[in-house]
């Protein structure tokens, strides 16, 4: 395909200045990659994140951002803020947020609308859970939560970057095989296909225990154009091998 793959490591609430000081100059250290690479780390790194990154072609970004332009909302960062710390991209709807936080569909496209208007580019996370998964309503349930996002954004939805990212996968060492993956990537791409004549150049990542000896697998189905990283992000040889399988 013509879509470049896109690795993004999403750090969680995991990090330290000497740690992160560590973790960047290591993949720094392991480029060139063939992809595009970018980091999403806690609001307070971001700072020292594009200072260490600004002259390569590392991007980074953050993990969340709130729904509303400023204002008074305690604890909350806007979609401005992260513009001014030079972010590319912001992961918005991560399964955890949506379960620990009880962030609606609405709210999620909210903040990919939000966060566009800015400049930053919202990584919008889907996926079923293991329950939804058995009773055969995965189909439903990333439809569902693609649509509001598609309904929101309207003809900029293909701006965005979408991450499936099987609850059931997330940090637990299970993985979804590459034909499983594969076969929700398809669907979302045909529910963006029926979206925007632009559908065809949208990547759509996968997420959930990537790993060094799993990447290659995932990246190579046609709609899987890259991947969102959690645990193996946090060590810079299995990060960087990933970044490498794309
Ligand atoms: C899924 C993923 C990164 P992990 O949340 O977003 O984390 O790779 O640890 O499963």
């Amino acid at each position: 395909t013509s879509r470049r793959k896109l690795v993004v490591g999403n750090w969680k609430m995991h990090g330290s200045h000497k740690a992160n000081a560590e973790l960047l100059e290591g993949v720094l250290a392991a480029r060139p990659f063939g992809a595009d690479v970018a980091v999403c780390v806690p609001f307070p790194f971001l700072s020292e994140t594009a200072v260490t990154l600004a002259a390569g072609d590392i991007r980074w970004g953050a993990q969340d951002c709130s729904a509303h332009e400023q204002g008074a909302y305690t604890g909350e960062v806007s979609a401005a803020m992260l513009r001014e710390f030079g972010c590319r991209y912001v992961i918005v709807g991560h399964s955890e947020r949506r379960a620990y936080h009880a962030e609606s569909d609405q709210l999620v496209a909210d903040k990919a609308k939000i966060a566009l208007a800015h400049g930053v580019t919202p990584i919008v996370c889907v996926g079923e859970t293991l329950a939804q998964r058995e009773a055969g309503e995965t189909a439903a349930v990333v439809k569902r939560q693609l649509s509001a996002v598609i309904h929101t954004l309207g003809h900029c939805v293909a701006e965005m970057v979408v991450a499936y990212e099987p609850v059931w996968a997330i940090g637990t060492g299970k993985t979804a095989s590459p034909e499983q993956a594969q076969e929700v990537h398809a669907l979302l791409r045909a529910q963006l296909q029926a979206a925007t004549p632009r559908a065809g150049e949208m990547r759509l990542l996968y997420g959930g225990s990537v790993k060094p000896d799993n990447a290659a697998q995932l990246f190579a189905q046609p709609d899987i154009d890259g991947g969102l990283i959690g645990g193996a992000a946090l060590k810079a040889a299995d990060f960087a091998a990933i970044c490498r399988a794309a």
